[in-house]
């Protein structure tokens, strides 16, 4: 068992954080941990013992938040999530306690760099993308405003996947990020669930006549928590995000054998063994996989049992159960969480089945994470109803009575179709069971994640639910933490910021507008430009240290990061740097501002032209990079493994943030945000929350091109449009397609990218061709890019945008949506500790 010292008995507020303390339980940590002195140590070793350091202090507050909340008895929040994309907890912790500085201090006292420590801890990566990092934030906010919170999600033993690049490929290696342990969890068996899969229902009437449902002849699984600190800025506060591991329920018993259970006993330990050990790497996209259908089941199934326990264990009536807990979903992902909470209200406490709904109904919240059709899930009848047969009694159930509701609300309406709204809106149709109509029926909230989202929801996607339920639906505009991605990523603003407007934006962002008055301030535009360029020199020794290419911190530092997926348009932003490149070599004498476009992003697995995206990316790189001609005018990087470590350092360091996704495909977005604190301006289409960030910055600081979200929806209500069209009649675009097919990127093998120039423009598939308008957006986005060059050449009129950007970012912050979730939805009360 693995032992530490706390640096102080009692509970120490971060302002008393003493120096002498911590250094010794550094010291005794090493020596506890590992029998050596801190000289002998290995950085590894350092990070444990500091972290274990840390540990001890934030279980100080955590016990007393826990106390606190056991005391005041407040309402909760239980956010299910598939994924929690947390990053690095050590800095943050820091930055949380308000240790940060004074820790860095001790360390270097010690001849240690915290920066260095810092880079030891692995990334807890257990999330794909934005959807996983909101989650994220959400808890950040959460305990810094105080509200009682819990995450439920999976300790899955492999997070996202590290993605190397070979030879120009993405090459997926596993994360084995609890390799060297987890100084921060805490494993909590005393917690444990059953969770039981397969097998039959059978139904049998009690003495009361009631009827009585049980599973039968099921194997099961034994879920164990482990407990993640959940720190809140300077308020003492601990939150707990819980995540679930899988242990066999038994292990092998001898008499196994002699009942002829041991098949089942072999069965029992791999689903265990299964269940948690990778995170989906899919993105906006559904792979209907039953390993998949069991992983959510699983963390649903122990995280609802372990709710109503705990509520029952201070209260003695369930049917107020929603007045001291509610369930936010984020996304569909957890909403088999509907029908756990009936199984369990009815077959466990034997309420009616009107009494469990109405609890039911009155704790589900849902939020929807995006529009593409392609990530909605359905599960067959057959998967669902195999695995889990008793939730899938209760589902046919509540379809049942919805589809009674339709009818009796329509039957008579004149010119509705029944028939029609019954196969858009019921949750079994057509084999299929639909989450996400589950969950906008079983609730009392759903909400959409930027304005422009929730329209669409409202007006097209869900517009028959919407008919039917207006009140439920909400808009929720996503945010960020500004703690981790200003104060933690990018000290050198994040002191500027706080010189000039002092330091209340860490926990209230939109003070920040008081940096409005230096826009216009010569000396603040020079130190605002200087502090960019520092942070283009440490993200430039980044990339020759991982990729090997040198790029200079005085060219525009243009930056594309975020997953890869066809909607959100790499490919527009690598043809027009093969545009570009075009041009420089036509025109040697062209006064070309140096640019450097930085790419990041991981591909599904699976995702054929995601991944050949990548491999373009690279060619166009190796060409563009090793061409003499062009003079080092344009450089292209692609920065390997993209993920939450390397992009504070990577939004720290950006002059342009490209958010150009097909308008309406892109729910919010949340990176937009990220770089607009940083002070880089949005080249972006009117797509999610980038609507939201012009309007806060003003048109004139950010670059808007590109078909709105109507004129795409419109097109795709007639079939599309012709890219034919464009390419007979524009030089540029048809130049650059040329050279996806004639090697100009590929020599040795011309033919490498045809399937990219095929999405865009091959008619005779019976595919359709761009079906995310690259070509029809491409005049729009070079013209755009031309606004960028221009704008960057006025120095400090650029300054002014940029710092006009940070001081207007404060609407984005994650604090801002969580107390609108608080608000409009959840209704909890702050808890302030003494
Ligand atoms: C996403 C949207 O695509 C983003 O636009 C949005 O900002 C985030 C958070 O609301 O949600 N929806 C979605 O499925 N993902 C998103 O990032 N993908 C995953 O991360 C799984």
């Amino acid at each position: 068992m693995k032992k530490s010292v706390a640096a102080s008995e009692k509970p120490v507020k971060a302002k008393e954080f003493d120096k002498e303390l911590f250094k010794r339980s550094v010291e005794y940590n090493v020596r506890t941990l590992y029998r050596k002195n801190l000289e002998e140590a290995d950085a590894q070793q350092i990070f444990q013992a500091v972290s274990y350091a840390i540990k001890d202090r934030i279980v100080e507050n955590w016990m007393e938040t826990q106390k606190a909340y056991e005391k005041e008895d407040p309402k909760m929040v239980y956010y299910m999530s598939m994924e929690f994309l947390m990053g690095r907890a050590l800095g943050n912790n820091l930055i949380n306690l308000k240790a940060y500085k004074p820790v860095a201090e001790a360390l270097e006292e010690l001849g240690l760099d915290l920066n260095l420590i810092e880079d030891q801890e692995p990334d807890a990566a257990l999330g794909n993308g934005g959807l996983g990092r909101l989650a994220a934030c959400f808890l950040d906010s959460l305990a810094t405003l105080g509200y009682p919170a819990y995450g439920c999600g999976i300790r899955y033993r492999y997070g996202m996947f590290k993605q190397e690049i070979r030879d120009g490929y993405q090459v997926e290696v596993p994360d084995n990020w609890l390799m060297n342990g987890n100084p921060f969890e805490l494993r909590r068996p005393e917690y444990a669930k059953i969770v039981k899969f397969g097998g039959y229902v059978s139904v049998h009437t009690d003495e009361n006549g009631r009827n009585v449902f049980t599973q039968e002849g099921y194997q099961s699984v034994k879920a164990i928590p482990f407990d993640f600190p959940i720190v809140g800025y300077g308020n003492g506060i601990v939150n707990t995000l819980r995540i679930w591991d899988a242990e066999p329920v038994e292990c092998f018993q001898l008499d196994s054998f002699d009942k002829g259970d041991y098949q089942k006993a072999v069965e029992q330990e791999n689903l265990a063994r299964n269940i948690v050990e990778v995170l989906y790497p899919n993105d906006n996209h559904y792979a209907g996989k039953e390993l998949r259908l069991k992983q959510q089941y699983f963390f649903i199934s122990a995280s609802v049992q372990e709710a109503v326990e705990k509520y029952m264990r201070k209260h003695d009536d369930i049917h107020k159960f929603y007045e001291k807990v509610t369930f936010q979903l984020n996304d569909t992902h957890p909403t088999v969480a509907i029908a756990e909470l009936m199984r369990v209200l009815m077959d466990d406490y034997y309420l009616t089945w009107e009494e469990a709904w109405e609890i039911t109904t009155k704790t589900c919240a849902y939020t929807n994470h995006t529009i593409m059709a392609e990530a909605l899930e359905k599960w067959p009848i057959e998967l669902f109803s195999r695995l889990l047969p008793r939730i899938y009694q209760i589902v046919e159930e509540i379809n049942r009575r919805f589809v009674l509701d339709i009818q009796q609300k329509y039957s008579n309406v004149p010119g509705v179709d029944v028939q029609e709204k019954i196969r858009k809106m019921a949750i079994i149709y057509d084999g299929q069971v639909k989450m996400a109509n589950m969950a906008i029926v079983s609730g009392y909230s759903v909400n959409g994640v930027a304005r422009l989202h929730t329209e669409i929801l409202e007006k097209q996607e869900l517009k028959d639910f919407y008919e039917m339920f207006p009140e439920r639906f909400n808009n929720k505009t996503n945010g960020i933490t500004q703690r981790r991605f200003l104060l933690h990523a990018n000290p050198l603003l994040a002191d500027w910021v706080t010189a000039h407007v002092g330091d209340d934006w860490i926990t209230d962002l939109p003070q920040i507008s008081r940096l409005k008055v230096y826009a216009d301030d010569k000396k603040a535009q020079q130190e605002f430009m200087n502090i960019k360029y520092q942070n283009k020199v440490r993200l430039a020794k980044y990339i020759l240290e991982h990729n090997g290419i040198e790029v200079d911190p005085r060219s525009i530092f243009d930056v594309q990061v975020k997953r890869l997926h066809e909607y959100k348009r790499q490919l527009l932003n690598i043809l027009h740097v093969m545009h570009l490149y075009n041009e420089l070599k036509e025109h040697p004498e062209l006064d070309f501002y140096p640019r450097t476009f930085i790419f990041g992003a991981k591909a599904a697995a699976g995702y054929r032209n995601a991944k050949l995206t990548i491999k373009l990316i690279n060619s166009v790189a190796d060409v563009v990079n090793n061409d003499p001609a062009i003079n080092g005018k344009i450089k292209v990087v692609f920065i390997e493994n993209y993920n939450v470590s390397n992009a504070e350092i990577i939004f720290a360091a950006a002059d342009v943030s490209e958010q150009i996704s097909t308008a309406s495909k892109e729910a919010s977005g949340t990176g937009n945000m990220k770089f607009m604190l940083n002070g880089a301006l949005t080249l972006g289409t009117m797509d999610g929350a980038n609507v939201e960030i012009v309007e806060e910055v003003g048109e004139e600081n950010a670059f808007i091109f590109g078909l709105s979200a109507q004129e795409v929806i419109n097109y795709e209500n007639h079939g599309g449009y012709d890219p034919m069209e464009i390419f007979n009649n524009d030089q540029d675009v048809r130049k650059v397609l040329m050279q996806l097919i004639n090697g100009t990127f590929a020599p040795g093998d011309p033919e490498l990218f045809r399937p990219l120039y095929n999405s865009l423009l091959n008619t005779q598939c019976t595919a359709k061709a761009d079906t995310y308008f690259i070509l029809k957006d491409f005049k729009s986005y070079a013209e755009a890019q031309k606004r960028v060059e221009a704008a960057y050449r006025d120095e400090d009129n650029w300054a002014k945008s940029a710092i006009l950007n940070v001081a207007c970012s404060g609407k984005f912050t994650s604090d801002r949506t969580i107390q609108q979730y608080v608000d409009e939805i959840w209704h909890l009360d702050k808890v302030v500790l003494k």
